[in-house]
């Protein structure tokens, strides 16, 4: 008998390829990370509601969240949570970003109904409760779209020994995608879970996941939640 155990292989049923693509999916390798879940994003009186965009929209992956959150919490699989916000004092926000805002009426730093827009401590910047973090899972406060750029994501994620990422939240063509983008780059696989993640343009929501499928996946794979969850066994 082969003094090597015989490692089992196991696939999510994906889109351009089976996912991961070498088989190697377990709890010790493979993170959820759930992006920018907040108030500001999806819930009333938040950033994207001063925007003037469709909260239902953003609202929408919360349930297929939970679902899957609670599968990889059951399996002991890593969690990872991201928020969008900047310091109270603002030094970490780029002065084009808070012209942007203002000038749409959601000025990054000026106070609204839920506290000052996107900054850390406030109400709206807070994860909502549906997805609310529990102890020993990492959250990554991020000033910008992608979740490696200005913090300690890659170090934690190396340290831990992570491989795979599976990707969800908010919004799909910014913050999610960036992400990706980001982590595809620097070696890591990635699935985006298409009911998990949203966009406040239902269209640049298909366009992102289109683009993710080019070239045989230049980014990674795309997958329904409800797959994932039956390739965890
Ligand atoms: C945006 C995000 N859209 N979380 N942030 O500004 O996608």
């Amino acid at each position: 008998m082969n003094a090597h155990a015989r490692v089992e292989q196991r696939f999510v049923e994906s889109d351009p390829y089976p996912w991961p693509y070498n088989g190697d999916l377990r709890p010790e390798n493979t993170a959820l990370i759930i992006i920018d879940m907040q108030t500001d994003f999806c819930a009333p009186g938040g950033y994207v509601d001063a925007m003037g965009y469709d909260l239902s929209l953003t609202r929408a992956p919360i349930e297929p969240i939970r679902k899957v959150l609670a599968a990889m919490r059951a399996k002991g699989y890593h969690v990872f949570h991201t928020r969008e916000g900047h310091r109270p004092d603002l030094a970490d926000l780029p002065d084009n970003k808070r012209w942007r805002s203002r000038r749409i009426g959601a000025g990054i730093g000026d106070p609204g109904p839920c506290g000052r827009v996107l900054v850390r401590g406030e109400k709206g910047w807070d994860i909502i409760p549906e997805l609310y973090p529990v102890d020993g899972e990492p959250i990554i406060d991020k000033p910008g779209k992608g979740s490696f750029c200005a913090t300690d994501l890659e170090m934690i994620l190396k340290q831990k020994r992570i491989d795979n990422i599976v990707l969800t939240g908010v919004t799909t063509d910014v913050c999610v995608h960036t992400t990706m983008r980001e982590a595809n780059d620097r070696g890591f696989e990635c699935l985006m879970l298409e009911d998990c993640c949203a966009a406040t343009d239902p269209g640049n929501h298909e366009a992102a996941l289109k683009m993710i499928k080019m070239q045989g996946g230049v980014f990674g794979a795309v997958a329904m939640s409800d797959a994932f969850v039956r390739a965890l066994g």
